[in-house]
Parts: structure tokens; C-alpha cells; sequence
């Protein structure tokens, strides 16, 4: 397998994650997002969003990090990102999708980029976005660990998923921006136990081949 990855991607974190979790062997294929590798010509061929992550396998090019691990969760079960009981399924699901749809796609980089070089926002409008929307999902995440999380290890009962392979990039990205988690002691207890993890610190942005 080979997975198309930038070392301070959140959504290649993911798929290191999940990769490493289930004892999957890859090769990074480095695109470098700040020299706008993602946009040559060969690469949109391949994936026209222009975006990473991206797995190789088999001849195929699959894209979109929840629909790579959904898949690496067919291929090779164990340990399952998304539990075979459909209540705790649907229950992950949201909560990887409060992560990977409503927090990630409103702070990514490339929005950020735009609401400072399109829109003329300065830092301080930019930082104030950031802060909001992390605040709104982080908010409900916190609550839902709450709920669900058996022992302050894992977002959602006792075992890893898909929510934890979510959080972890997030509260990354959240500590990279300089944002005060203090009011998510629960996420940041998970964080901290799932750092714990081999599979997790290997995955981490500063252990790639491509960190700068
Ligand atoms: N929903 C996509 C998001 C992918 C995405 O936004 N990737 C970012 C890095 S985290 C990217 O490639 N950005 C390139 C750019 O903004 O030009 C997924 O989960 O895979």
C-alpha cells in the first residue's frame, strides 16, 4: 500500500492511525502541501480534489480519509474502527463525523488561506473563526465523551475507533493553532492515554520522513 501524506496533515493522521492500529505496512508518498504539490498536474490526474490523504492498493486510488479507513476496516477488521453494534456504530460515526465534517473542513488550512488572501480577513478574524468553530464541536464532543467513554481512554466505550483516530489530529491542529483546551478535560485525558499508543505516536506529524 502506498499513502499519499503530509507529515502535518489531519487528514492523513487519520490514516496513519488507523494503518498503525491495525498493523497494516505502507509507504509514505510525501506531497508537499506547502509547495502546492497537491496541484500538479500528475497528482490531480490521479485524484482531481487535490487533496491528501490517498491510499494506493491494488491498482486503485481511493480518497477521502473516513472512506479509506471504512474500507481498511473491510480488508483487515481488527482491531474495528467502527463497531459491529449498530447503536455504538452510529454513535462513532457522529462522532468522527462532529470531527471530520463540521470541525476540519471550517479550519483547514486552505479556508483559512482564503478567508485571509480572498476575503482580506486579518489574523485576528482568522484566529477568531478557528477558536468558534473548534469551540462549537469540542463543546459536543466533551459531552458525548461524557457519555460514552468508559474510562476517559477512549472516546467511545473501552476500545479504540474511529472517533479516537479523529480526535487525536484534531486536538493536534487545536494545540498547533495555540487554542486552550482547558474546558475539554475529557478530550484531553483521551488524548493523552491514546499518546500512549505505539501505533498512535508513530502516526504523529513530527515522526514523518517529510516533517520539516
Ligand atoms: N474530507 C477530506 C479532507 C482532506 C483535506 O482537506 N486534506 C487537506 C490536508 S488536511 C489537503 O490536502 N489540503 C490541500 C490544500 O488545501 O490545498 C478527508 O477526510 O480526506
Amino acid at each position: 500500500m502506498k499513502l499519499y501524506s503530509y507529515w502535518r496533515s489531519s487528514a492523513a493522521y487519520r490514516v496513519r492511525i488507523a494503518l498503525n492500529l491495525k498493523d497494516i505496512a505502507y509507504e509514505v508518498v510525501p506531497v508537499h502541501l506547502a509547495r502546492g504539490e497537491q496541484r500538479a498536474a500528475n497528482y490531480l490526474q490521479a485524484n482531481p480534489q487535490g487533496l491528501v490523504p490517498a491510499l494506493e492498493h491494488d491498482g486503485r486510488l481511493l480518497v477521502q480519509s473516513l472512506a479509506i479507513i471504512e474500507y481498511l476496516d473491510s480488508i483487515a477488521p481488527a482491531p474495528r474502527m467502527l463497531p459491529q453494534e449498530p447503536v455504538a456504530r452510529a454513535q462513532v460515526a457522529a462522532m468522527a463525523q462532529a470531527v471530520a465534517c463540521d470541525i476540519h473542513p471550517l479550519n483547514n488550512l486552505r479556508v483559512l488561506n482564503y478567508l485571509k488572501q480572498e476575503m482580506g480577513q486579518d489574523e485576528g478574524a482568522v484566529q477568531a473563526w478557528y477558536g468558534h468553530w473548534i469551540h462549537e464541536g469540542f463543546r459536543a464532543l466533551e459531552a458525548w465523551a461524557l457519555e460514552h467513554s468508559a474510562a476517559r481512554r477512549f472516546l467511545h466505550g473501552d476500545a479504540v475507533s474511529l472517533a479516537d483516530v479523529c480526535l487525536v489530529p484534531q486536538v493536534y491542529n487545536a494545540r498547533r493553532f495555540g487554542f486552550s483546551l482547558d474546558d475539554y478535560p475529557t478530550l484531553v485525558a483521551i488524548d493523552a492515554h491514546l499518546q500512549t499508543l505505539p501505533a498512535v505516536t508513530a502516526a504523529g506529524p513530527e515522526r514523518q520522513t517529510d516533517a520539516v
